[in-house]
């Protein structure tokens, strides 16, 4: 595994570095049952499998004292009312923090604890978020024909748990109303208990 010094450039606008290990594409097929609109969903995925977002990461090894790091980039778009999102996560390891800093566009990050504090966070340019540990967290694009561009690191041992959002989803939804973003409780939420834990979906 790489253990030298590493530097890359990021072009904007876009949000794609000059150099990356993994690139993963979020598709609409991939976040069934993530939106509240389920019939929206559907007509939208007969119509096009699009691309919601998409992640650079730059591949470290998972060891202690390591840090992860790379480019998200949100789609604009709604499904229904309801903004392009990313799935969230908790962290496995629910003690690791994670940090962001917004390059291009406009945003939120809607955070929860499986204690039961919510947050939500805007993100625009030059803008850092510290997201703390035990704190799920998934970023939306508020923006109408502008890509959301976040650069994030985190620690290398923290792992992924999508499966306790993707059962239970988060408490609050960011939706379009009037033109502007709005942020709503979450009808179908449902207290899935403590999070599950381990990597995967
Ligand atoms: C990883 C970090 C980001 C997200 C990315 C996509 O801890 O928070 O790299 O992976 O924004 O979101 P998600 O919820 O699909 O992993
Ligand atoms: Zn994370």
């Amino acid at each position: 595994m790489r253990n030298r010094p590493l530097e890359f450039d990021v072009s904007l606008p876009g949000g794609i570095p000059d150099r990356y290990d993994q690139h993963t594409v979020r598709r609409l097929s991939s976040m069934r049952g993530y939106f509240a609109d389920t019939d929206s969903f559907s007509s939208m995925l007969a119509a096009e499998d699009m691309v919601l977002y998409e992640v650079y990461e730059l591949v470290r090894a998972s060891a202690p004292g390591e840090l992860l790091h790379g480019l998200s980039v949100v789609h604009p778009g709604k499904v229904g009312a309801e903004y392009f999102m990313t799935k969230g996560h908790f962290h496995s390891v629910l003690e690791t923090a994670e940090v962001y800093y917004c390059l291009q566009g406009r945003g939120m990050m809607v955070m929860e604890t499986p204690e039961g504090d919510w947050s939500v966070a805007e993100l625009r340019p030059g803008r850092v978020l510290h997201v703390p540990p035990r704190w799920a967290h998934r970023s939306v694009n508020v923006e109408s024909g502008q890509d959301l561009v976040t650069f994030f690191v985190y620690p290398a041992h923290a792992g992924h748990d999508y499966a306790t959002i993707q059962v239970a989803g988060l408490r609050k939804l960011v939706i379009e109303r009037d033109g502007r973003p709005l942020v709503v409780d979450n009808p179908r939420w449902c207290s899935s208990g403590p999070p599950q834990g381990g990597d995967g979906i």
